[in-house]
């Protein structure tokens, strides 16, 4: 699993002339109702949790659980370097009014870090709709089978790491910022999750900055690329890859790592520059849905529009656009006919859910309804 786990874009045309025409548009129009189906399964589980948190009383979103865990610094450069990305973290996390946690930066005392964040984890909710964070700042290895991530003490393996998470039913987010990383993207991708690793593979060993840049990226304005106020995970994750880029060609250094993004379950990483703002402009072959959409729904630090929405209204809302995206991707093979009645079968309910909740002045921070399809769509009304 050392190998690169990227996404296997772009369809060649040799493959592709291999498919029938008809064979390739259905096996599309399947991919595009596994997606849906995969985003009424994300409802499911999301609204569960939500409609819980309604019964309980209280309608305000439950607050985001963040968990950093610094490793083995090996030399006290480093140290420093690692206590300053878990400081943004926990500034973000104070801004976001989210409950921070860090593991590793305390005096070593009898339980190991390991246990430390094990205990953590285990003490979450497994059910509920608030966002867990897990953030990995630290050095990696890679020894060819098994990545790690190195702690004082027992280090974490992404095998360990992945059956801690199995029991979680709720959104969760895992951001691994060290060297060698990439594995843990194929061993903990999932549904309902979103893998972020510094590097494409366990081969990428040196010294990684991603954490750095994505840490700061969590606040930055300038990372809100569609300017709605808040810094997206998909944002951040861009902007961050963007510095680590600018880094090296500042240093005149050849790019040591690659930083992935999967939030679509398949163990398949994304990189950043396979996006123009936030929309990807390149497609996975294979039928899968690109990364990204289920990232850029996902803010730590939420706008005061976003912070206004309920967490059933943000679960309805969330798998609507996940579906409505897999219809723009299945749309060359399906009828014009077919595509707008899909797309008014979606349009509608988010409509009406937008219009539920509109206040003066707020408008959805993702309304698909700004789409050029739905534009010429109305205009042909
Ligand atoms: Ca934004
Ligand atoms: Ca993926």
């Amino acid at each position: 699993m050392g190998t690169a786990p990227v996404e296997r874009y772009g369809v060649s045309m040799r493959h592709r002339h291999r498919i029938e025409a008809e064979n390739y548009a259905s096996w599309r129009i399947r991919g595009f109702l596994a997606v849906a189906a995969k985003a009424v399964a994300l409802l499911g589980w999301l609204l569960l949790g939500a409609a819980a948190t309604h019964a309980s009383g209280t309608n305000a979103p439950e607050p985001a659980r963040v968990i950093v865990a610094v490793g083995a610094a090996g030399e006290e450069d480093y140290g420093k370097e690692f206590a300053k990305w878990a400081g943004l973290w926990a500034k973000a996390s104070d801004q976001a009014e989210a409950n921070f946690a860090v593991v590793g930066l305390g005096p070593t005392n009898a339980t190991a870090d390991l246990a430390l964040l094990k205990q953590l984890l285990a003490s979450e909710p497994t059910n509920s709709p608030a966002e867990l964070w897990l953030v990995l700042i630290g050095h990696g290895t890679f020894d060819g089978k098994e990545a790690k991530f190195n702690l004082r003490g027992p280090d974490l393996s992404a095998t360990e790491l992945a059956e801690w998470l199995k029991p979680f039913h709720r959104p969760v987010i895992v951001i691994n910022c060290a060297s060698s990383s990439g594995p843990f993207l194929n061993k903990l991708s999932a549904p309902g999750r979103v893998i972020v690793t510094a590097t494409k593979s366990g081969y990428e060993e040196n010294y990684a900055r991603f954490g750095q840049f994505f840490a700061a990226a969590l606040t930055d304005p300038l990372a809100d690329l569609d300017k709605d106020d808040q810094v997206s995970l998909l944002e951040a994750f861009i902007m961050a890859s963007r510095r680590v880029a600018e880094f090296y060609a500042a240093e005149g250094r050849l790019v040591t790592e690659t930083a992935l993004l999967d939030d679509n379950g398949d163990g398949l990483g994304t990189p950043a520059d396979f996006y123009r703002g936030v929309r990807a402009t390149k497609k996975p072959a294979g039928g899968a849905t690109v990364d990204g959409v289920r990232a850029h729904q996902l803010h730590l630090v939420r706008s005061p529009k976003e912070v206004g929405m309920s967490p059933v209204s943000r679960a309805q809302r969330d798998a609507l656009e996940l579906a409505l995206a897999a219809l723009r991707e299945a749309k060359p093979d399906l009828s014009e006919a077919e595509y707008y009645d899909r797309l008014e079968r979606l349009l509608r309910p988010l409509a009406a859910l937008y219009s539920e909740l509109d206040t003066p002045g707020v408008t959805a921070p993702h309304s698909p309804t700004n789409s050029s399809e739905s534009q010429s769509r109305s205009k042909s009304d």
